[in-house]
């Protein structure tokens, strides 16, 4: 474990740490026990990711001031003391961007190379999400085709899959073979995004937030809302299935990426997420109570997870198998999707 000298950190740097533990539930504890050497650059990574969801998730935003800021954000992190408070006052992480001029201080001090990587990720996912949002607002997402939403999850997850294996090589904490495997950190970032966006499903109904893709809802209901009435719950179960058995395609590539990484610190930063989201994975399958309400891990769940997560690749696959199989048992003939929901499982527990 490596302790951070609070009382010699300059006051931008403490703000910055005290806005990851405002903004993130989950990354903020993995982000404080990375490795000195990158510490600083991931914590500064994820609040400038962070800042640009913020604009991303305002519904109160018009387009025109919406637009040019996400596609103009590599920009913003060269205006010393940039600010932006036009978020509405309910928007949960309205002050990160209210006190922006910290995060971007940390950022110009940051060595050279990692700023190239944060601000080449933060204008490729500032123009996708753009883009989305110009889509959400003439179309709304629920209309998307899967590979629109594997491509909506890649701007806004992927990419950070992307831009995190590049600081792990760039410090030597990653096999540079990594940065050759694409497909690798995508399934990274898609598995976790993935896994938001099912257990999230009531929370971003209630702000009239979809991004289950139609291509697999059409299939179950024929209106979106259908999924949260009682009268259609067969159905939006055989969803959520489905919606699972898509994220489940994403786990081989996230336990070969696992492979790669050479340093504890990162090991454990990779992996404890990654176990968090098949165990909600697991928790949301075939459970009625996620279009209901926000379903969550418990905390003696997550406590073992971290445990289990912070060890070698061989205890995380066992993670793995165990919550594969109990999706495998809760799985039932009467779902459409039985067959490849049970080879996918399958697949899952002979793994490594
Ligand atoms: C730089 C650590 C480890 C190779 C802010 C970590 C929101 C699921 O939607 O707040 O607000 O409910 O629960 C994180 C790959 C990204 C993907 C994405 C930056 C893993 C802005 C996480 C995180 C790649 C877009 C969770 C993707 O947010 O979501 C750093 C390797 C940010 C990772 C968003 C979501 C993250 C997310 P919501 P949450
Ligand atoms: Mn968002
Ligand atoms: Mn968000
Ligand atoms: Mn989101
Ligand atoms: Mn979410
Ligand atoms: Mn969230």
């Amino acid at each position: 474990v490596h302790e951070r000298n609070e009382t010699a950190e300059p006051e931008t740097q403490r703000v910055c740490f005290r806005f990851l533990d405002q903004t993130s539930r989950s990354f903020s504890a993995v982000i404080k026990e990375v490795h000195p050497e990158l510490l600083l650059p991931i914590c500064v990574f994820y609040l400038v990711l962070r800042g640009l969801d913020t604009i991303e998730d305002d519904p109160s935003l018009p387009l025109s001031t919406k637009e040019p800021l996400l596609r103009g954000f590599p920009d913003i992190l060269n205006r010393n003391g940039w600010t932006f408070d036009g978020n509405r006052p309910e928007e949960k992480d309205r002050n990160l961007l209210v006190e922006f001029h910290n995060v971007i201080t940390e950022f110009q001090n940051l060595k050279p190379p990692y700023r190239v990587i944060i601000r080449d990720i933060a204008h490729k996912m500032g123009n996708g999400m753009a883009d989305y949002c110009i889509r959400a607002a003439t179309e709304g997402l629920s209309v998307l085709t899967n590979d629109e939403y594997d491509l909506y999850c890649h701007y806004v997850a992927g990419l950070v899959g992307e831009g995190l294996t590049r600081l792990f090589v760039e410090a030597k904490f990653g096999n540079p073979g990594l940065l050759e495997r694409p497909g690798l950190h995508n399934a990274m970032g898609l598995f976790l995004q993935k896994t938001n966006i099912i257990r999230d499903v009531r929370e971003d109904h209630n702000d009239d937030r979809h991004f289950w893709p139609k291509e697999i809802w059409s299939k179950h209901v024929d209106r979106f809302e259908d999924l949260f009435r009682l009268e259609h719950r067969e159905a939006s179960l055989n969803c959520s299935a489905e919606m699972v058995l898509n994220a489940l395609h994403h786990v081989d590539e996230c336990l070969f990426y696992l492979a790669g990484i050479r340093e504890q610190s990162i090991f454990n930063f990779c992996a404890i997420p990654q176990s968090m989201a098949i165990a909600t994975l697991e928790l949301c399958f075939r459970n009625p109570a996620m279009f209901d309400r926000n379903v969550k891990i418990s905390k003696g769940d997550a406590c073992q997870l971290m445990l289990d997560s912070t060890q070698n690749l061989r205890v995380v696959c066992e993670v793995f198998r165990r919550y594969a199989r109990r999706i495998h048992r809760k799985n039932t003939p009467k779902d459409p999707n039985f067959m490849k929901i049970s080879i996918a499982c399958g697949k899952i527990e002979k793994f490594i």
